[in-house]
């Protein structure tokens, strides 16, 4: 086979470490996590060990310094086992990446190493109550005050939002639009700084999401991610990043769904003969296999156009987001109707992948915003 088309040794090893990772530390608790809305904070610890608390983060920083392949590799096979507790990875570690390609040296001395090893955990912070798509629209404020900025203003859907210690937030320090948005680092323990409820979701309970409200919240001017009026450019750089990894997300859950379905229709019996010999069975199973192959070869293309600053890139991101969320979430419905009754009960792994997976084509972009991104990039000039 053609190299090109393959993963190299070294891909192939981080994917096996992973994968054994997830089997030792993730799938046997994650019914549990879910279940019992525990957020499994020394599992996330554990994976920092593994160099997954920064994956593309730069090695003088102190992360692994891989590319957006391998982030998306780890990211799949950690989401065999739990997409929630994946993604939530996954933010943390385009929060470090931000800090750390835009940062200064202060603020990334300041943060990055207790980011790496997951002592401290990190949110992104973008979306408002009025503006979740729109998201230049966002209106939480900061207004310069001799060293310091004063925040005020707040955030809605904030994964990891309580629990995490630093948040990575756009806010408002110019004129209104994208180009009067700038990136502040704000720890959690900052006087003014407070948090909502834990919303109460359709899934991701292994992780919680919170509104965070910023209340004269005095923050030193040396927290700044970049320039005044870069932020938002470097959120969306950001969430080039993150929609691969939240695909990647889907591949590892519906995978997983389509191994349970194999295993479970060969088990099955019905009308004297296993549920997977009717010709219907091998027909879903085929195609949720080859969606999911197509998926995952555009997702791959797409990772290595970002490692690559590709001019295309952020189409590509966007591309393989929409189409990896979509058939993700195709591919486990069909592994529940595969197992009839017994797939909607709690007993069986699949509907918790079918609730975790569904939010996938909403966040970091609904997969609306997704095709606006690449309809824009087509009928551009
Ligand atoms: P809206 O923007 O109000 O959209 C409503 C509907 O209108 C959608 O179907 C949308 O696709 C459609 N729509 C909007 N504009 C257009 C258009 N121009 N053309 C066609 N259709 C359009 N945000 C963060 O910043 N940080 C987080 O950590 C985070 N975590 C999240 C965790 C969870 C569990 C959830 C549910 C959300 C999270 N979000 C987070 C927010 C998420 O990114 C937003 O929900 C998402 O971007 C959509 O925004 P909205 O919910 O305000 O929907
Ligand atoms: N990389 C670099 N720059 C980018 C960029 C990218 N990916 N995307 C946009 N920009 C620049 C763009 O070039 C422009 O700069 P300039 O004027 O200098 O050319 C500027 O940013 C403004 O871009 P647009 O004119 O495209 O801005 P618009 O307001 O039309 O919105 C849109 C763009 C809709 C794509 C953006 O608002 C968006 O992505 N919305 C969805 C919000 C979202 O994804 N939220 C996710 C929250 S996080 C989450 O859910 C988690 C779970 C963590």
């Amino acid at each position: 086979m053609d190299q090109q088309f393959d993963l190299t040794e070294d891909q192939r090893a981080i994917q096996e470490m992973a994968q054994r990772f997830t089997a030792d530390a993730i799938t046997p608790h994650a019914a549990e996590w879910d279940e019992k809305h525990i957020f499994p904070r020394e599992t996330v610890k554990a994976a920092a060990e593994l160099g997954f608390g920064a994956i593309y983060v730069s090695e003088e920083s102190g992360g692994i310094g891989l590319g957006r392949l391998e982030s998306a590799l780890i990211m799949e096979a950690m989401a065999y086992g739990c997409p929630a507790t994946s993604a939530f990875i996954s933010i943390h570690n385009m929060a470090a990446w931000m800090i750390d390609r835009f940062g200064s040296a202060a603020v990334k001395d300041k943060y990055l190493p207790r980011l790496v090893t997951a002592d401290w955990l990190a949110s992104y912070c973008l979306t408002e109550p009025s503006s979740g798509s729109d998201a230049a629209a966002l209106k939480t404020t900061a207004k310069r005050d001799g060293d310091d900025y004063i925040v005020n203003g707040s955030k809605q859907f904030i994964s990891g939002a309580g629990e995490n210690e630093l948040y990575v937030t756009m806010v408002r320090t110019g004129v209104d639009g994208p180009k009067g948005i700038s990136c502040l680092a704000i720890e959690k323990d900052m006087p003014g700084v407070s948090f909502g409820a834990n919303e109460r979701k359709l899934g991701w309970h292994a992780q919680p999401t919170r509104q965070v409200m910023f209340d004269n919240v005095r923050v030193p001017a040396g927290n700044l991610i970049g320039g005044e009026g870069e932020g938002f450019r470097i959120a969306m750089m950001g969430l080039d990043g993150g929609r691969l990894n939240i695909g990647a997300c889907s591949l590892g859950g519906a995978q997983r769904c389509l191994d349970e379905a194999i295993v479970y229709t060969k088990g099955r019996k019905q009308f004297g003969s296993a549920v997977a010999d009717f010709q219907n069975t091998q027909f879903t199973l085929a195609d949720m296999a080859t969606e999911l192959e197509a998926a995952r070869a555009l997702l791959y293309l797409a990772a290595a156009k970002v490692t690559a600053n590709a001019p295309d890139k952020t189409k590509f991101a966007a591309m393989a987001k929409r189409f990896a969320t979509d058939t993700g979430s195709s591919v486990v419905d069909r592994a529940l109707q595969l197992h009839g009754g017994y797939g909607y009960l709690m007993d069986y792994p699949i509907e918790r992948f079918w609730r975790d997976l569904r939010v996938h084509s909403i966040l970091e972009g609904t997969n609306q915003v997704m095709r606006m991104i690449v309809g824009r990039e087509l009928t551009r000039q």
